[in-house]
């Protein structure tokens, strides 16, 4: 395939911060896509460029692209790869390469008259019919550097178990009301974190967990809704003591913290647990996955970074049973593929995730239903940014389901 035209703006994401937006046409088929910004940002990331720095770079390089045909997806990639020479893509950006990377997919998909999970399956190591439905990760409560007040645990979620997307969906913002009532009621008003779940205030960290529950019995759904949390552990971990600061006024040690993890998981009945340590403590993640009484998926996220080399590290550690996919982590959809095939291939769970700071691309919805993966995080069930993906893998699982009938 041969690019006629790609043309790059800059807009707005959720959280108000400048990012990237490609268009790409040939012939006459035209595409569009943006890319999101993560607030907490493991080590192992790829560069972010600037957006007005990125626009700059890639006029520089646009002829270039545009002289070219393009077998596929990894031709597209391998060919921005070698014209950034880095490796961490710190000569064009994650963010610049992705955008790009992503509307090609789109581009090649229409192209071929197909959708762009058709598309994108074709890269994946699994073929034929998906057995399960993928689960919905809703994040009700924000804590962390997603929140200005609360717990440091950045994310409280729960799942819906429906064998249908739709009612997941709608059970979920049945749940968010009855929460958004109980805050009102608790807190004097709602306040909303960077993916649309509520704030509260106080950094009592099983809290929200108690308030699940409640809101959970309150509704009778005690045998549809179980709870995951992501707890961004980096984002409270002190290097220099070697100290997680749960609280204000609690230091605790590695082993302290794992006993907390033991109490909340046996007491809540945690479904699954991401970034429970510090991004490099892959001994820490260890103990929790491999402890035979936790059924608990212990989910890396900062941890893998959607990196190929890493994620083979934390399977040859058994330091994970669960793996957080982001896009924006590598940079591009070929990379992301090869590390989805590699989770694929070691049973390990995967969960597409959008970040914190999103725009109205879809593209993850695409690529969780492609991909077989376990869940699909994002956010909230009321934000646009967040609905339009939940939206789009109802619409594809309809889709199928009617196809296949
Ligand atoms: C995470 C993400 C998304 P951020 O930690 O999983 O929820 O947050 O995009 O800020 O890294
Ligand atoms: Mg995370």
């Amino acid at each position: 395939m041969k690019i006629d035209n790609i043309f790059l703006k800059i807009i707005y994401d959720s959280r108000g911060q400048e990012t990237l937006k490609a268009i790409m046409r040939s012939g006459n088929i035209e595409v569009s896509s943006s890319v999101p910004h993560g607030k907490s940002v493991g080590e192992k990331e790829v560069f972010v460029m600037n957006p007005y720095t990125a626009v700059r770079k890639f006029e520089k390089i646009k002829e270039r692209i545009l002289n070219v045909e393009f077998a596929d997806i990894n031709d597209f990639d391998g060919f921005l790869l070698e014209l950034d020479g880095t490796k961490n893509k710190s000569a064009f950006g994650g963010n610049l390469i992705l955008v790009l990377s992503q509307a090609f997919c789109y581009l090649a998909a229409k192209k071929e008259k197909l959708e762009l999970w058709q598309y994108l399956e074709k890269y994946i190591s699994i073929k034929g019919k998906r057995k399960d439905l993928p689960l919905f990760l809703f994040n009700l409560i924000n804590g962390g550097q997603h929140a200005v007040s609360g717990p440091r645990i950045q994310e409280y979620m729960i799942v819906p178990q429906i064998k249908d997307l739709k009612v997941c969906l709608e059970t979920a913002q049945i749940f968010f009301a009855g929460l958004k009532e109980y805050f009102k009621k608790e807190f004097g008003k709602n306040v909303f974190g960077d993916e649309g779940g509520l704030i509260m205030l106080g950094e009592d960290y099983t809290k929200p967990l108690e308030i699940f529950e409640e809101i959970r019995d309150q509704l009778n759904l005690k045998d549809k809704i179980r709870f995951s949390l992501d707890v961004a552990a980096d984002s409270f971990y002190n290097r220099e003591k070697e100290k997680y600061e749960i609280k204000e006024d609690k230091s605790v040690s590695q082993k302290e913290l794992l006993e907390i993890y033991t109490k909340l998981i046996t007491r809540f009945d945690i479904l699954s647990i991401e970034d429970p340590f510090e991004e490099n403590d892959f001994e820490g993640f260890k103990a929790l996955a491999t402890n035979r009484k936790i059924k608990t998926i212990i989910i890396g996220d900062d941890l893998t970074a959607t990196n190929y080399e890493v994620l083979e590290k934390a399977i040859k550690l058994k330091a994970i049973n669960g793996v957080i996919i982001k896009p924006t982590q590598i940079g591009t959809i070929s990379e992301t593929l090869k590390t989805i095939n590699l989770a694929i291939k070691n049973k390990i769970k995967i969960i597409i995730s959008h970040r914190s700071a999103e725009t109205e691309d879809n593209f993850i919805a695409d690529l969780a239903w492609a991909s077989r993966a376990w869940a699909l995080k994002s956010g909230a069930p009321q934000p646009e940014e967040r609905m339009v993906k939940y939206n789009r893998l109802i619409q594809i699982s309809n889709y199928e389901k009617n196809h296949l009938l």
